[in-house]
């Protein structure tokens, strides 16, 4: 099992895809363990986005994701982080594929609806400046007995 953070991006909340968005994850079969909304603060975003400090499209992206309220996500799933990658859809709105979340429902390359980590590394370090303690929720579903094959012990 892994956890993702994703982060559905002021574009998302502002044009109302919030929903729409959320439902493509739960209908593949991934588990929510951590939800809220938040506006990021420039510290937040800065040690989010640090890799990507110096690059021409920064100072944008800080003030982009900054500028409204996110929807901040923990999601849940075998091999989670590349499955929510998958959905995600590649980073430009104008690239990504039909059926995918990027590829459906915007076509800016910079307002792209959604953040989703991109490795455990990653994945790990994000969850923590997004989560504090005991607010990722440790429980099952009732579902999972259809979501998952488990007749060998474990979640297939
Ligand atoms: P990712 O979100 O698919 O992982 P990254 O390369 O990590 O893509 O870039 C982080 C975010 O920065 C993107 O989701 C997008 O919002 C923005 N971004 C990346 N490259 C560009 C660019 O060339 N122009 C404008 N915005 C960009
Ligand atoms: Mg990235």
């Amino acid at each position: 099992m892994e956890t993702s953070l994703i982060i559905l991006k002021p574009d998302a909340v502002q044009r109302a895809l919030v929903g729409s968005i959320l439902s493509r994850f739960e209908q593949k079969g991934l588990q929510i363990v951590g939800m809220k909304l938040m506006r990021i603060s420039q510290d937040l975003a800065a040690k989010h986005y640090k890799d990507h400090a110096g690059k021409p499209f920064y100072a944008g992206l800080v003030k982009f994701m900054t500028s409204e309220p996110v929807v901040v996500l923990a999601l849940r799933g075998v091999g989670a982080i590349g499955v929510c990658r998958n959905l995600m859809g590649a980073t430009f709105g104008s690239k990504a594929a039909a059926g995918t979340i990027r590829g459906d429902f915007g076509i800016s390359n910079s307002f792209n609806l959604v953040h989703g980590s991109d490795g455990p590394e990653a994945a790990a370090r994000e969850l923590g400046l997004f989560f504090g303690p005991g607010e990722i929720a440790d429980s099952s579903r009732a579902i999972d007995t259809w979501v998952y094959d488990s007749a060998s012990g474990k979640p297939e």
